[in-house]
């Protein structure tokens, strides 16, 4: 055995300079609906309480803000959650035969 012991300096005072970790947080997307003539308000009151658990007042609010402003931001998410969102919502919506659209956005 050696007489190596880890407390000693064994570099020889060779200057390593650390690693710099390449790490970066990974993309949000916003999941938005868009405004459109003929969904019925209630429907998308009801998606925004079923798809994004937002209570009735503020998932009526935020209805109202698209209705107004021509769309709005049901939340933000990791690019796989916002996808199925997005996919989920279009596909709910379908079903009910209405126009409505989702879609998403990186922040
Ligand atoms: N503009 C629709 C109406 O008057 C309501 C609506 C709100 C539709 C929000 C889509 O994302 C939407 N019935």
């Amino acid at each position: 055995m050696s007489d190596f012991n880890p407390l000693h300096d064994h570099d020889d005072d060779l200057a390593l300079q650390e690693a710099k970790p390449e790490l970066k947080m990974p993309p949000l997307y916003k999941v938005i609906l868009l405004n459109d003539d003929f969904t019925p308000m209630d429907f998308v009151i009801e998606v925004l309480m079923a798809f994004f658990a937002m209570p009735e007042d503020l998932a009526t609010q935020v209805m109202l803000q698209i209705h107004t402003q021509g769309l709005g931001v049901c939340g933000t998410f990791s690019k796989d959650v916002a996808e199925t969102k997005v996919v989920i919502v279009n596909e709910f919506s379908r079903e009910h035969q209405h126009p409505l659209l989702c879609s998403m956005e990186e922040v």
